[in-house]
């Protein structure tokens, strides 16, 4: 009885890792398929980059990070060869006005915390652009984290003014009023 029994578990596990093996099939290429990313302790996912206007010397990158480590970590941009300088820059109040700065000695990530950069917060600042982003290029930049670790990230531009990842070039998503990056940064 038992004999005639053996087979059919080893069935089932063969058919279970048939069914696993299906379930890590690479997505359909498009928006949800974002590359993700591991630097030190820091999780990457969902980098982007806005597109930017004609003549822009500046634009911005972001993307989303957890620190899946036990120990505070932060996080740099070194640098981007689609622009002279890259930083992160945090958005602060001033005299109520609110104005960009670069953080100093890195972007903290606590133990477990998941920190978003997007537009109007923490932005990867790129100064001294080379070539204007365009919605569908993709933007490298190689970021660091206090710790010595270092990972070449790409971000997927999307359109001008795009208020989150994913957003296709004249997409209803696009609206050019979005005080945005580009603006606060010709003052
Ligand atoms: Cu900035």
């Amino acid at each position: 009885m038992q004999k005639v029994l053996l087979p059919k578990p080893r069935r089932r596990a063969a058919a279970a890792a048939a069914g696993f093996a299906l379930a890590l099939t690479p997505l359909p290429a498009g928006q949800a398929a974002a590359a993700d990313y591991k630097v030190g302790s820091l999780d990457i996912t969902q980098p982007w980059a806005r597109a930017t206007p004609k003549g822009a010397s500046t634009g911005a990158a972001y993307l989303t990070v957890t620190n899946s480590g036990s120990q505070a970590q932060r996080l740099s941009c070194a640098s981007s060869a689609a622009a002279g300088k890259c930083q992160i820059h945090e958005m602060a109040m001033d005299n109520g006005v609110m104005k960009m700065r670069p953080v100093q000695g890195g972007l903290e990530i606590a133990p477990g915390q998941t920190l978003t950069l997007k537009p109007g917060g923490y932005h990867i600042m790129l100064e001294g652009l080379k070539a204007p982003l365009k919605a569908g290029d993709t933007l490298e930049a190689m970021l660091t984290t206090a710790g010595g670790a270092s990972v070449k990230v790409n971000f997927p531009v999307a359109a001008v003014g795009a208020p989150g990842p994913g957003t296709s070039a004249g997409g209803a998503g696009a609206k050019r009023q979005d005080p945005g990056v580009m603006q606060m940064h010709k003052q």
